[in-house]
């Protein structure tokens, strides 16, 4: 797979040398081309904002230098034949970067990233890319950052490790909490390793046990309190019988009931009065 990114801090995007992403580079299973964008500018103070048409605060990146930026990182690729690019625009007003748009990004061959910062780039940018290629613009939260730049390691790395051959099958992600398709997608629980005793505290009796059939359920029982707590929307959201009998007792321990009213709305269960933490 080939990453292509643009951007005006090309050291923001350093972490892509480390760790599982430098990895997948090294061995040549990736290759990440960074941009700077002030090479596509031609004035004395390399400018790439302007003030915003119809006025308001902030200062709003420049369609020049981007379109020329982007042919430029688009004919390098073409020439080298990686097939089709979709461009990527991480914005706050993106739609939600999930694991399943990972998978989706995952399998082609040549994404071009396009973090901008200031107000966000000349509407004009995007709506030209987009009648050449997919374009998917992503918001990794609700929270606001400064920049694309962090949003651009965020999605690099949740689709680098699904490249085949990236990860070992020692940390295989075929068990990954938000793999779509997975029952009931339940948040994970806690996990341990040796010393069985460190500061006093020791390991849950059941893991020592060897009895795989009860580890199997209290690991179970541990994600769905840990789900309850942390994430009720995705048990709400879940028809009663993609819960096992146990599932379904281990939920009205946690106070939650089946919901008949809500299940014509898509909402299956009454949620249990928030607890503090
Ligand atoms: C840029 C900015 C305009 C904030 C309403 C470029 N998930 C996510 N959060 N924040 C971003 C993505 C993001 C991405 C790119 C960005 C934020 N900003 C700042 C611009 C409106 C904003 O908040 C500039």
């Amino acid at each position: 797979m080939r990453l292509d990114v643009v951007t005006i801090f090309p050291e923001y995007l350093d972490p892509l040398n480390v760790s599982l992403v430098g990895k997948a580079r090294a061995s040549g299973r990736l290759d990440v081309q960074v941009h700077d964008l002030r090479e596509w500018t031609y004035d004395r103070h390399n400018t790439v904002d302007d003030t915003p048409y119809g006025g308001g605060p902030g200062m709003v990146m420049k369609t020049g230098p981007w379109g020329d930026a982007l042919d430029s990182a688009l004919a390098d690729g073409y020439e080298r034949g990686f097939g089709r690019p979709a461009l990527i625009v991480p914005t706050p007003s993106g739609r939600p970067f999930t694991q399943e748009l990972a998978v989706e990004l995952s399998e082609r061959p040549w994404l071009i990233f396009a973090p901008a910062r200031y107000e966000g780039i000349d509407r004009r940018v995007v709506d030209e890319y987009a009648t050449r290629m997919p374009v998917y613009e992503v918001s990794i939260g609700d929270y606001v950052l400064a920049g694309g730049e962090a949003a651009v390691l965020v999605v690099t790395e949740a689709v680098a490790r699904l490249l085949p051959g990236v990860l070992g099958n020692a940390e295989s992600h075929r068990d990954d909490s938000f793999a779509p398709g997975a029952m009931a997608n339940l948040l994970e629980g806690p996990v341990y390793t040796k010393p069985p005793l460190w500061r006093g505290r020791d390991i849950p009796d059941v893991l020592l046990s060897g009895h795989h059939g009860k580890i199997a359920r209290w690991r179970r029982d541990q994600a769905l309190t840990r789900t309850s707590a942390h994430r009720p929307d995705l048990i709400e959201r879940c028809a009663p019988a993609a819960f096992d009998k146990k599932d379904r007792e281990m939920l009205s321990i946690l106070g939650w009931a089946p919901d008949p009213e809500g299940a014509a709305h898509g909402r299956f269960w009454r949620r249990p009065p928030a607890v503090e933490e």
